[in-house]
């Protein structure tokens, strides 16, 4: 049995947890959720809370290449003709001063190939690393996340990103419907919103853990086989 310090369970439920059969899923590290200048930036929140994570989400990557596990990443973003991006998401984003597809100091807000969209460069995926292009907030949906994780036969997520309570829970929901089993690193995660953030990693733990487990940085690195 391996596992790691988490909850409201020791992780992974089965105690089968190995480089094998487990990925990393580095959740939207773009510029536009915690850059200057990008989408968050725009909307006028607290780009401190989205940008916490960058270090220890550093170190688990650190430890997860060094042992052979399965990394992940994903970018939220829409085609440059924009044809993926529903009316009523450009409409929302347009009320609060930051419209999805609109020049901004970073290039058009969350257009793939635009400089705000791509991944931080301090948490920039190496060579060889699998990159999943998303149009929504859910990892699976429009996308070939799922295809990929079974093709490698990977039965356990460890998730990290931004932010908490939107593009990471949903994935995790996601996730966790599908049969995955899912841990949520606190501390590699960071949402807009303090409070968001502490009740999307509350929630996972509910009824025995109804979507996972969560753990932090320093738990998983220390039980990582
Ligand atoms: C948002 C995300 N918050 N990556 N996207 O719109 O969580």
């Amino acid at each position: 049995m391996t596992t790691i310090a988490s909850v409201p369970y020791v992780w992974p439920w089965n105690g089968d947890l190995r480089p094998g059969n487990t990925a990393l899923i580095v959740i939207d590290m773009q510029t536009d959720f915690c850059g200057v200048g990008g989408y968050v930036d725009k909307m006028g929140y607290d780009l401190s809370l989205t940008r916490a994570p960058i270090e220890p989400i550093k170190r688990v990557l650190t430890a997860m290449r060094a042992k052979g596990y399965h990394i992940i990443h994903t970018r939220e973003g829409h085609r440059p003709d924009l044809s993926d991006l529903p009316a009523n998401k450009r409409w929302r984003s347009r009320q609060i001063g930051a419209g999805i597809g609109d020049p901004g100091p970073c290039g058009k807000i969350l257009v793939r190939g635009e400089p705000g969209w791509d991944i931080i460069e301090e948490l920039y995926p190496e060579p060889g690393e699998i990159i999943i292009d998303k149009p929504g907030k859910g990892s699976f949906c429009a996308t070939d996340l799922e295809m990929i994780l079974r093709t490698r036969g990977i039965a356990n997520l460890v998730i990290c990103g931004i932010t908490t309570d939107v593009c990471v829970s949903t994935t995790m929901r996601e996730a966790n419907d599908r049969g995955f089993e899912c841990v949520v690193l606190s501390d590699c995660c960071g949402a807009t919103d303090r409070g968001n953030h502490d009740a999307a990693l509350k929630m996972v733990t509910m009824q025995g853990g109804v979507f996972g487990a969560v753990a932090d940085a320093d738990a998983l690195i220390a039980g990582l086989p």
